[in-house]
């Protein structure tokens, strides 16, 4: 997927660009919000708290609780007071997509962009694009886990090498799947934390009740090796066994080998094994 270097608001993507700081950040303009986007936020909203009692892991369960979000479109400024508090994040509102970059740099330092406009009304269960509910519902609540919070700014850290070697597919990989579509073991069953997964009712169910798609145990170099599906469900779900572990895995890699061996290849098929792989049997 090629990105404009310059985000405006002629670039095809959704969101209000032409305002936008250097940083691309904006205000939320939280009272511009109508009646109609807080009830339908409450909406969305009631829809996944059901399924993320059964099925997101305990640190997503606590950090949705610790803000106090249910009630319509949460002010950023709140959130940030909780945030700020325990991990030192701090939410910055956006336009929506931003350069590479941009976001690489926001993210080493803490500040998480999120999309302040929300969906509309005949999008409710998908859309291509982040949007306020994605970003906010979707990362917010693991932000409040230390060891989501330390990988976030070591991926921010590490765009700018992978951008200058050529391997941002790579890195952007292991964004995916574990930030965006990761699961997680917790007291003997599998556990969502991944927030493209946990903002979809759809995938929510299917990553963690299909009986037939691929789970495989976390490994970094295999991640960055994958392919990934973007118009679907995923093929392959990649399941850390516990989320410090997913910081254990990347302090001990040394990325610069890691990118010359494998970055002229095409990525590994989403859905398959490689000769010696066995699958996260939970329902063998
Ligand atoms: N911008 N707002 C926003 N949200 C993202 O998740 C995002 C982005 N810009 C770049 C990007 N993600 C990825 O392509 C990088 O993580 C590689
Ligand atoms: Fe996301």
């Amino acid at each position: 997927m090629k990105k404009p270097s310059t985000i405006t608001s002629n670039s095809g993507l959704r969101g209000e660009y032409d305002h936008a700081a250097d940083d691309y950040t904006v205000g939320q303009d939280w009272h511009a919000y109508t009646p109609e986007m807080h009830e339908r936020w409450r909406r969305l909203f009631a829809r996944q708290s059901d399924l993320v009692r059964t099925h997101a892991c305990a640190s997503f369960r606590d950090g949705l609780a610790r803000l106090d979000c249910a009630d319509g479109i949460p002010r950023f400024e709140d959130a940030n007071t909780v945030l700020g508090a325990a991990t030192g994040w701090r939410l910055v509102a956006v336009p929506g997509f931003i350069p590479d970059d941009v976001f690489f740099d926001h993210l080493a330092h803490r500040r998480f962009p999120v999309t302040r406009w929300l969906r509309e009304e005949h999008e409710l269960e998908y859309l291509a694009e982040p949007d306020v509910f994605h970003d906010f519902f979707g990362h917010v609540p693991m932000l409040l886990d230390p060891a989501i919070a330390r990988f976030l700014e070591l991926y921010g850290k590490a765009g700018v090498r992978a951008m200058a070697m050529g391997a941002l597919d790579m890195l952007a990989r292991l964004y995916w799947y574990t930030v965006e579509f990761g699961l997680v073991h917790e007291d003997g069953a599998l556990k969502v934390f991944g927030a493209g997964i946990i903002s979809s009712s759809g995938e929510t169910r299917f990553a963690i009740e299909d009986r037939q798609v691929l789970r495989l145990p976390f490994d970094p170099v295999r991640v960055m090796r994958t392919g990934y599906m973007i118009d679907s469900f995923q093929k392959t779900y990649f399941v850390l066994d516990s989320l410090p572990h997913l910081i254990e895995a990347l302090v001990s890699l040394d990325f610069g080998p890691v990118y010359q061996t494998w970055r002229n290849d095409p990525p590994l098929p989403a859905g398959e094994m490689l000769p010696g792989e066995f699958p996260i049997g939970a329902f063998a």
